[in-house]
């Protein structure tokens, strides 16, 4: 696993999709999915804690001891993994799509792309956010995703602050990354 299929680059920030494991990334700041008690849970989550050992639960608990609300983002260091900081981000729960789903998985996104700036980030690497436990479908999440980032990165004011120069999205299965590959492809067309 690890094989690079999509790369792009919008104004001088590279954004490229591949396929691994997010708990091996050598980046500045990698994405958790988190739910919004930040208790820990299975799938990224689960593997983030695991490998980044318990000093990250440990921060969380003293830092943000009443969770983070759902479409909000929180950072902690990121122990024993090669990262410098995890982004804690609790996307919503799918139910129906109408119950502010886009909303919040959108500014889920933001509040992390704000956070890598905020640290001095120069590299970040997103989970597909929602699309696991939490059931949102794969297609209307990867959409949200991938604009959040083509904005962000249109939008982006003082070049001087401006530290990010990758932003990276791990996927877990060959199906995801086809998927958020057909939507990046067609996304930065129309841009
Ligand atoms: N690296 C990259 N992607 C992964 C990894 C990994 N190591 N492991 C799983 N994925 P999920 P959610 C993919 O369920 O839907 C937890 O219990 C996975 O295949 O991790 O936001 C939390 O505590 C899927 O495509 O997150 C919350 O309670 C994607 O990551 C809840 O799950 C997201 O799946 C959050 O659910």
């Amino acid at each position: 696993m690890n094989n690079l299929t999509t790369q792009t680059e919008i104004k001088n920030t590279v954004v490229e999709l591949i396929r691994a494991d997010i708990t091996e990334q050598n980046v500045d700041a990698i994405v958790n999915a988190a739910n919004a008690h930040l208790a820990g849970g299975g799938g990224v989550d689960g593997a983030i804690h695991r490998r980044g050992g318990t000093s990250i639960m440990q921060e969380t608990r003293e830092k943000y001891p009443n969770g983070c609300p759902t479409g909000s983002a929180v950072a902690t260091k990121a122990g024993n993994l090669p990262a410098k900081y995890v982004f804690h981000a609790v996307g919503p729960r799918w139910n129906n799509g109408t119950n502010g789903e886009p909303e919040k998985l959108h500014s889920a996104y933001k509040t992390c792309l704000e956070l890598a700036v905020k640290h001095q980030c120069k590299s970040i690497a997103f989970p597909s956010i929602s699309t696991g436990v939490y059931g949102y479908p794969i297609d209307q999440a990867a959409k949200i995703a991938i604009q959040t980032v083509i904005d962000f990165l249109n939008n982006k004011e003082t070049e001087t602050k401006f530290t990010l120069q990758l932003v990276r999205f791990c996927l877990f299965s060959e199906n995801d990354l086809n998927v958020y590959a057909d939507i990046l492809q067609s996304q930065t067309k129309q841009s």
